[in-house]
Order: structure tokens, then C-alpha cells, then sequence
């Protein structure tokens, strides 16, 4: 795809300038930039390196929009491993994460404003008329109110933006009407009847043909949203308010920010993950900045930024210390209960919080910024991208990772606020893994598993909205977009909106908007912006002397989740409380502090050990909080075993042309056979066996001599199959489910067992995979006969000297070309539907967690009792550095609340009946959080 618009770009040759400048979108708040030239510290990038990397992420965009529009256009999303596109109804639903789907060519408009920031005018050009052409919003779909109005009213509403500031200038768009504003006013209008609750939030679903309640609609039953799905509206939804002069868009997300403002629960000023739309109560009352409020807390300070208003910056100045006071625990981001705040409500973080460092450097908090960004940095380091959630010790909690781009983006901030030439090599890095790992021929495909390194047929549409953006405005100058990108601030999903909508259409500004502002204190809050000089005093290594400490914070962190420990522990010398990794049943000193806690432990007739807590029984108040945070500890590690019990996915990697090991499959492994995690993988061509069901002697040796062999699920047991291809002389094996249409992204993981006998016999190894990837195996050899693949535990690196071989020029075309012949030949795959009862899906591990019913119980079996669980995890080398953190962080927590007289709220002791009050809250949240999903 050709590059247009304007002769701008990295391919022109523009002056040199220091690349430090304003940070982007703050014009009415905080000016953070970095003022001293940057003399020591990481190299500087040269103006011809930065081009270069302009370049390529130009060439990404290229091959990931370009793949979208000619194999999935008008489709809403592209699938990448199959080449073509998502169409919601036509494939296995994925839950919710199809809610985004509208059947509006989401990925188009999502991409809008992208193709102005990297200048390509042209097809900026031809995407709004595509739009215009093609696009309905009337469709009997029921999408979720969130997504719909980030992606596709934000994504409307900045093509609008962009497109009249193009017409302005004179060259492009002349003929531009404001047609895109007219589709944004009827979205907004289609969204409308969500927000008819007695509180005002908005329900999260609606049908766009018949909106909600009514019989044909489908929805409407809801009764809970989560915080940030209520409280992420506002920018849109005020811009479009401004841009036409209807206020009733303005006032509707107004009101529903009044009502979360008013049930932020007021001790701690915190908010939960779900509240119910009807009553106001809180369902989820984990409080973090991650999953589900994010955007909230994002949507406060770039409302004040947007519209000048100060009751949004006082409401995130409110929010904003309460998480440095609770959640944050530099360099992490831990959920904390809202009622509870010195709780700690999890061990685990999600990717999304990643987004955090790029907030605070808007609202001027470098320093937590700085550390938390570089943390992240390190998980990145050590597993490719950021899986979707990673436990205080690293390690990996959800191995998924759709592409997300938060942590490009404060990447791209903490370039602006510093002007560290870190960050460019931080980006650099993004680059190369996106390229390495992600990318396949039809476009960048999903990570499945960021340990195998396998693929998930998906490229979500805020991959093009927002990475490419990110990536290319960070090695931009100024002179290498089309626009002053400081003029506009970027929506949750990076749409830009005009700050000048500041000043127009203000008929609801602070007067009419519900407030209670002077009951605040606000006597703490910075109304001017931070002075540089103290964020930077004279000193270009400022950022680099906070990263120092962090170097090795993943590397050489302890295998044990950092947790809060209260202070009061470490003043008075006392014993830190038990914690559940650490319980053995057999020590009389833990059964002593067990007892003290209110815990029993019960005998179970089947050897199993039953605990149960009972606040009332505790000694004090803080022991029995102690045993509450036992108990949830147990229930997590207990579950968190369960994970770790089954095998994890192993990785079939398609090697040969014109693939050359850029498909990775997930696969399911087996109990039997050589273990791929132990031994080095197995490499081979494929060859179908005869019979496919590979039920008897093979009739086709000679065909599977010395190759991987291709079997059909069903009919007889894995391991006779086995048996069978390895007697005929292969050298692995490929079980290929007869189920049709089943797929890796929506079925859990398959474990393929022996059959109840000694299977020591087999030697070669095997791997299952679902229809839907077996199917892109087959159709490879239809198309190109010999199709060699790898058969991992993880994904090998693309082999470098395959991929010389290719031509730079015809890449995308051989490629596309290829693709799109496999995924016309993948709908003639026709396997025979078989049943095969005996197969069922594997799960040998009897549950261990059974939480009692009115009881805060966990029960562990025998095996667990005498171990110290900790054992069975995998683990980062353990040395003298652990206890440097643990300590840091000890003094960290002491030095913060020493000088911080607000903080004894945490330490007050709660009556042993207001701990039995919030008691079945914090069980039914906890089970919650258990099975909650991104
Ligand atoms: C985007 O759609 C938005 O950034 C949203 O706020 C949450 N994250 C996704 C991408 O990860």
C-alpha cells in the first residue's frame, strides 16, 4: 500500500530538532516537559534511526489495515490465522468480547484517525467515503454501550474532527459535509434509551435496531455494569454535544458520573468493579485501576482537560489519592476492597492497568509512573507482551494477550513528559516482538498463550486505533504529522477530539452539574501545574536513577506475592501473619494461630482437610481480619494449584514456505508419549495417515515414515492411535478434532489421556488440535503439498535465514495471495462427524476447593497438607535480593505512613461486628473475582 498525504512523513528529509516536547492533550492542565537536553543516560536515537522505526511501524499499519480490507472488509474485524472476516453469528461466540461487533465495519472506523496521524490522507479519504457508502448503525445486533461508544462513536467523532481541520487546510476532504458528525448524532441517539434507569447509569447492552426492554431487543434484564462501562462517556459523548449543539448527550453521561461520584464509598473513596444499575449498590467491591474502572478514572482528568470543568479534576484529585494511598505499591498496582482499603483483594495484575503510567504523567506523578511503566517493562522482557494478568512474583496468571496497546501508550507519555531516549528503545522493542511473534501473513494475529508463543485467530480493532498511533507519534517530530497533535486529546481508545470544544456549546458546564464540592478538603490539591525543574532538577538521569533500583524488580523477585503487611506488624516486632503458602498442617505453631484467627481445620471422611473460619471466634479483630485474608489466600492458591495441575499448552509452529514458523498453533498435549516440555521439539514434514481415523494398521507407511502424522479424533482411544502412526514409523503426531467448527479460542484447553494402562510404549510425541487450527494445517497441504511444522512447548523464533529468502517486495501480495486461497479452501474441509464418547476432556484432578455455603471454607487434600505449596510453582531464582525488595517495599510502606497522618484509617480497629457485616459481601466478592474476566 502506497504511502499518501501531503509529502509529510518519515520519508522526508526534515531538520533535526530535539525530540522532547509538550506532552500531547494537556494543553488546559499540565504542561509536563522535559526542559534539559539530554546529555547522558541511554543513548540518544539518531533523527535517522527514529525514521527508520516511523517506517516500519508505517509499514505494519500497511499489512495490518491492508489485510483487514481486502480479505475481511466490511466485516467488523479480521480473523488473521484464517484471512478473513469475524462476522458476529457466523462464528462460535467468544462471550462478550463480541459485544463490540455491531456489524459496522468496526475495524474501519476504529481506524479512521489513525490514517490522518500517519498521514495517509488518501485513504483517509477513501475510508469516510466507505463508511458513508457502507456503514449501517441499524442493525438487529446487541452490542455493549461501552465498546460502541468508545470505538465507534469516538471513532466517528475524530475522523469528524480530523476531516474538518483536513477541509480547513484546503488540500483534502473539500467535499465534506459533516456526514460523519450526522452518523455520530444518530448513534448517540441509538444509544440513548440505555441510559433510562432510575439512576441514570446506563445499562451495558442495547440493540441497535430496537434499543431495549422491547420483546425483539434481546436484552435489557441487566442488572449490574461495571464502573468503567458507566463512567466512560463522557468525552464522546460531551464532543458530540459541542460539536452539534444537542445537550442532551453531555447531560446523560453527566448524570451517570454524578451517580458514581456519589456512591464512591466514602471512607475510602474508592470505587467497586460493578455496581447495579437500579439500587447504586456496589456488587463488586474490589477496587483497582485496571479491568473494569480503568477508563473511569481516566475519563475525570481528561474530562477537566476537555472541558474545563474543575469538579472533574476535583473528583480524580479525590480518586487519585486514594489510589497512591491504597492501591498503589510502587513499582505494583494492587486491588484493595473499597471498605476494606489496606486489604490487599488480589495477588495478581492485569494488562490492562498498563494504561496507569500514561494517566499519571497527564495528571504530573512522574516518579510512580516511571516505576510502575518499567516493572511492566520487565514482564514484557521476560515473556514477549504483557499477559493479560501476572502475579505480584511475575508470573504469568492469564496467558492471553490480545494485542492491547496501553502500554505503548505510556510508553509514547513518559517520551513526551522525559525525553529519555529509553522510551524510543522501549518502543523499539514493541516493535520487534510485534514483528516476531505476532505477526503472521494476513495481518498481526492475538497472542493465544505469550508462553507458547501461539496465536488466537484475532486482531482486535483498538490494535489499529491505538497502537499504530502510539508507536508512530512516539518517533515522530512534530514535522512528521500532518496536524499539531497538541491541539486534540486522545479518548480511551486514542480517537482525538479538538480541545477548542472547550469553549463551545457550554450550556452545561460546572453550575448545572450535581456537586457537593464543598464539603471536599481540597486544601491537598495541585492547581497549578508541577514545575519541571522539581520533577526534573536539572538532571537528565532523573528517570534513569528511578528505574536503577527496579532493574531486576522481575528477574530477581521473590516467588512469593508481595502482599501489604500491615505496619503495625513490623513496629512491634510481632510475627508477620501466616500467610496460606507458607500453612502446614502438621506445625502445632500454625495450628495456634489458626485457632487464634477463628480458623478450624475439619477432617474429611475422604482424607481431605476442610478449613473453615469464624470471625466471632477470632481472638481480636485484627486476627480475625488476619484469617479472612488467610482464607481468601487459600481459596486462591488453592485454585491457582488446580491451574497449575494440568499440563499447559504446547505449540505447533508451521516452518515452511511461505509460513516460515509465523503460525503458531495452540495445542493440546498428552499424558502420554514424549513430554515436549523436557525434551527438545520435534521438527518434521506432515502427511496424513490411512485411516485417518488412524484406528488400525496404517496402510500408508511408506507416507508417514520419518514424518508427523495427521489423525483424526474418534473412534478408538489416543493412545492406540498412537500406537499405530509410530508403528507405521512416525515421528510425532497431530490428533485433529472431529468436532467441526470447535476452536482453541472459545473451547479450554484439551488434554488428551492414556487409556487407563502402561503407555510407556509410546515414545513419539503428540499433540490434539481443534477443528479450526487442524483445519489450517490441511488446507496448507492442500495448497502447498509439503508442510513442515515444529511441535513445542513453545514457539521457536522465526527462522532468520527463511526468512531471507523472501522477497521484500512481493511479501504482502505472496502472502495475502496465500492466505486468502487457504481460507477459501478451509470452508471445502469436509471431516467426517464422528462420536467419540471415550475422549472426553481430561480433568484427573478432583476439585480441592469447596467453600461452604455460609462458611468462609477452603478444603485441601492430603497431598497438600505437608507441603509447602510454594514448591510446586514455577520460580524466579531466589537470593538476597528478595529481601532487599520485601524491605524496600517494608520501608516504603513505613516512611509512606509516618508521613502521612490521613493513613490511620487503615490501622483502625474494626469492630469484630463490622468485620461479621461486611463478612458474606467479601465472600460472595471474592467468588467473583474468581471467576471474572477481562
Ligand atoms: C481499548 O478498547 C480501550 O483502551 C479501553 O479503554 C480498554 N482497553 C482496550 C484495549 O486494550
Amino acid at each position: 500500500m502506497s504511502e499518501a498525504g501531503g509529502g509529510r512523513g518519515f520519508g522526508s528529509s526534515v531538520p533535526q530538532r530535539a525530540p522532547w516536547s509538550l506532552v500531547a492533550a494537556t494543553a488546559a492542565l499540565c504542561l509536563v516537559s522535559a526542559t534539559s537536553v539530554w546529555t547522558a543516560g541511554a543513548s540518544p536515537m539518531s533523527r535517522e534511526e527514529k525514521q527508520k522505526l516511523g517506517n516500519q511501524v508505517l509499514e505494519m499499519f500497511d499489512h495490518a489495515y491492508g489485510n483487514y480490507m481486502e480479505h475481511a472488509y466490511p466485516a467488523d474485524e479480521l480473523m488473521p490465522l484464517t484471512c478473513r472476516g469475524r462476522v458476529r453469528g457466523q462464528e462460535p461466540s467468544r462471550g462478550d468480547v463480541d459485544d463490540a461487533l455491531g456489524k459496522f465495519s468496526l475495524t474501519l472506523i476504529d481506524s479512521l484517525d489513525t490514517l490522518v496521524v500517519l498521514n495517509k490522507t488518501k485513504e483517509f479519504e477513501d475510508a469516510v467515503r466507505k463508511v458513508l457508502r457502507d456503514v449501517n448503525l441499524d442493525n438487529d445486533v446487541v452490542v455493549s454501550v461501552f465498546e460502541t461508544n468508545i470505538r465507534v462513536l469516538g471513532g466517528l467523532l475524530g475522523g469528524h474532527s480530523l476531516a474538518i481541520m483536513l477541509k480547513e487546510k484546503g488540500e483534502y476532504m473539500q467535499w465534506y459535509n459533516d456526514e460523519l458528525l450526522q452518523m455520530a448524532k444518530q448513534l448517540g441517539y441509538k444509544l440513548l434509551p440505555a441510559f433510562n434507569t432510575t439512576s441514570g447509569l446506563p445499562y451495558p447492552r442495547i440493540n441497535l435496531k430496537f434499543g431495549i426492554r422491547k420483546p425483539e431487543a434481546r436484552t435489557g434484564t441487566e442488572t449490574d455494569t461495571c464502573t468503567a462501562c458507566a463512567g466512560t462517556l463522557i468525552l464522546e459523548f460531551a464532543a458530540l454535544s459541542r460539536f452539534t449543539g444537542a445537550t442532551i448527550f453531555e447531560e446523560y453521561a453527566r448524570k451517570a458520573l454524578d451517580f458514581l461520584w456519589e456512591k464512591r464509598q466514602r471512607s475510602s473513596n474508592l470505587v467497586g468493579v460493578t455496581i447495579n444499575i437500579h439500587t447504586g449498590d456496589w456488587v463488586r467491591k474490589d477496587s483497582g485501576v485496571g479491568a473494569g474502572i480503568d477508563s473511569y478514572y481516566e475519563y475525570l482528568l481528561k474530562a477537566y482537560v476537555l472541558l474545563g470543568d474543575d469538579s472533574f479534576l476535583e473528583r480524580f484529585n479525590t480518586h487519585y489519592d486514594a489510589i497512591m494511598r491504597y492501591i498503589s505499591q510502587p513499582p505494583l498496582l494492587l486491588d484493595v476492597h473499597i471498605h476494606k482499603p489496606m486489604l490487599n483483594a488480589r495477588t495478581w495484575m492485569d494488562a490492562l492497568l498498563a494504561f496507569f503510567p500514561g494517566l499519571q504523567v497527564l495528571k504530573g506523578d512522574i516518579r510512580p509512573a516511571i516505576e510502575t511503566h518499567e516493572m511492566l517493562y520487565q514482564v514484557i522482557k521476560k515473556h514477549n507482551f504483557l499477559p493479560e494478568a501476572f502475579t505480584t512474583d511475575f508470573r504469568v496468571h492469564w496467558a492471553q494477550h490480545p494485542l492491547r496497546p496501553e502500554f505503548a501508550e505510556s510508553t509514547y507519555f513518559l517520551y513526551k513528559a522525559t525525553g529519555d531516549p529509553y522510551y524510543l528503545e522501549v518502543g523499539k522493542t514493541l516493535i520487534e516482538n510485534l514483528n516476531k511473534y505476532a505477526r503472521v501473513p494476513c495481518g498481526f494475529a492475538a497472542m493465544k498463550d505469550v508462553r507458547t508463543g501461539s496465536h488466537e485467530d484475532r486482531m482486535d480493532s483498538f490494535f489499529l486505533a491505538e497502537m499504530f498511533k502510539y508507536l508512530y507519534l512516539l518517533f515522530a517530530d512534530k514535522e512528521d504529522v500532518i496536524f499539531d497533535i497538541e491541539d486534540y486529546i486522545f479518548t480511551t481508545e486514542a480517537h482525538l477530539l479538538p480541545l477548542w470544544l472547550s469553549t463551545t456549546n457550554q450550556r452545561l458546564s460546572k453550575k448545572n452539574t450535581t456537586s457537593e464540592y464543598t464539603e471536599l478538603d481540597d486544601s491537598n490539591f495541585d492547581w497549578t501545574c508541577p514545575n519541571t525543574q522539581i520533577l526534573f532538577p536539572n538532571d537528565p538521569l532523573y528517570a534513569q536513577s528511578i528505574r536503577e533500583p527496579l532493574k531486576n524488580v522481575v528477574d530477581k523477585s521473590c516467588p512469593r506475592g508481595i502482599i501489604r503487611v500491615r505496619e503495625e506488624s513490623f513496629r512491634s516486632g510481632a510475627k508477620p501473619p501466616l500467610r496460606a503458602r507458607d500453612f502446614m498442617a502438621t506445625n502445632p505453631e500454625h495450628l495456634e494461630i489458626l485457632k487464634k484467627m477463628g480458623v478450624s481445620l475439619i477432617h474429611l471422611k475422604d482424607g481431605r482437610v476442610q478449613l473453615v473460619q469464624h470471625a466471632i471466634q477470632a481472638a481480636s479483630s485484627i486476627d480475625a481480619e488476619d484469617g479472612l485474608r488467610f482464607m481468601q489466600e487459600m481459596i486462591e492458591l488453592s485454585s491457582q494449584q488446580q491451574k497449575e495441575q494440568q499440563l499447559p499448552p504446547r505449540a505447533v509452529q508451521i516452518v515452511s514456505h511461505p509460513f516460515f514458523g509465523r503460525v503458531v498453533l495452540t495445542a493440546g498435549p498428552a499424558q502420554f508419549g514424549l513430554d515436549l516440555s523436557k525434551h527438545k521439539e520435534t521438527r518434521g514434514f506432515v502427511a496424513s495417515s490411512k485411516p485417518y481415523n488412524g484406528c488400525s494398521e496404517l496402510t500408508n507407511p511408506e507416507a508417514v515414515m520419518g514424518k508427523i502424522a495427521l489423525i483424526q479424533r474418534g473412534q478408538c482411544m489416543f493412545a492406540e492411535k498412537a500406537r499405530n502412526i509410530q508403528n507405521a514409523g512416525a515421528i510425532g503426531g497431530i490428533v485433529i478434532d472431529d468436532n467441526e467448527g470447535s476452536s482453541s479460542d472459545t473451547a479450554p484447553l484439551f488434554q488428551m489421556a492414556g487409556d487407563g494402562k502402561d503407555t510407556d510404549d509410546i515414545t513419539i510425541p503428540m499433540l490434539f488440535l481443534f477443528s479450526k487450527e487442524g483445519s489450517i494445517i490441511l488446507d496448507a497441504i492442500r495448497e502447498y503439498e509439503e508442510v513442515e511444522v515444529l511441535l513445542s512447548d513453545k514457539a521457536k523464533d522465526r527462522d532468520p535465514e527463511m526468512e531471507n529468502e523472501e522477497q521484500p517486495s512481493s511479501e504482502n501480495d505472496s502472502q495475502n495471495q496465500s492466505a486468502e486461497q487457504i481460507a477459501s479452501s478451509s470452508q471445502e474441509v469436509d471431516l467426517v462427524d464422528q462420536e467419540s464418547p471415550e475422549e472426553s476432556p481430561l480433568n484427573s484432578h478432583p476439585e480441592s476447593l469447596s467453600p461452604a455455603d455460609t462458611d468462609n471454607a477452603a478444603s485441601i487434600s492430603p497431598s497438600e497438607q505437608n507441603s509447602n505449596p510454594t514448591e510446586n510453582h514455577e520460580t524466579t531464582s531466589l537470593d538476597g535480593e528478595c529481601t532487599d525488595l520485601d524491605n524496600q517495599l517494608q520501608e516504603q510502606s513505613e516512611t509512606e505512613e509516618d508521613s502521612n497522618p490521613n493513613v490511620s484509617w487503615g490501622k483502625k480497629v474494626q469492630p469484630i461486628d463490622s468485620i461479621l457485616a461486611d463478612w458474606n459481601e467479601d465472600i460472595e466478592a471474592f467468588e467473583m473475582m474468581e471467576k471474572d474476566e477481562l
